[in-house]
């Protein structure tokens, strides 16, 4: 049946473009040179009042910083690194933001660079979305939907500023 090929190439075809236009949506943005992805938060526990955003951001263009958060879900967001000093984990605010240096991607994961959500409005459930903007210094202003996944997730990441061309988990760049 040479006839029955072409509806099902084109069916494949359309699939394949939901797909795609799927996967730019959830978790992912682009402004000009800089490409946010993999935004995601942990589920808040109970009547937890902070949480947290990890995403990556690839800047292929010239350098930037990223500045502000803001989010519906909570009332203040804020950049957080998170150090070890004298064997005790701390939190500290990135006041001068983030630097997003030309051609690299900066990787935000548990146990390192994170978005801190203070005050949150209301619990983070997994399988919701909830959107944030990131203002950057030159490129402006970009919304993400941040996808909720569990409490855990994460765990196993390589951790802090991966940098483009480290191939692999677990090779940590000093
Ligand atoms: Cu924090």
């Amino acid at each position: 049946m040479p006839g029955a090929a072409q509806p099902m190439k084109a069916l494949l075809l359309a699939l394949s473009l939901v797909a795609v236009v799927a996967s730019a949506r959830a978790g992912e943005a682009t402004l000009g040179d800089l490409h946010v992805g993999d935004a995601y938060a942990r589920a808040s526990i109970g009547m937890a009042r902070s949480g947290a955003v990890y995403l990556e951001i690839r800047n292929r263009g010239g350098g930037d910083t990223l500045v502000a958060l803001e989010t519906a879900v909570a009332e203040g967001a804020m950049l957080h690194e998170t150090r070890m000093r004298d064997g005790v984990m701390r939190m500290r605010h990135l006041a001068g933001g983030l630097p997003l240096p030309a051609g690299e991607t900066v990787a935000l994961a548990p146990g390192g660079t994170h978005i801190m959500l203070m005050g949150l409005r209301q619990p983070l459930r997994e399988g919701e979305r909830f959107p944030l903007t990131l203002r950057f210094e030159k490129a402006g202003e970009v919304e993400v939907e941040v996808e909720v996944l569990g409490v855990a997730a994460g765990a196993h990441s390589p951790g802090d500023y991966r940098k483009e061309g480290d191939h692999g988990h677990g090779q940590k760049m000093k």
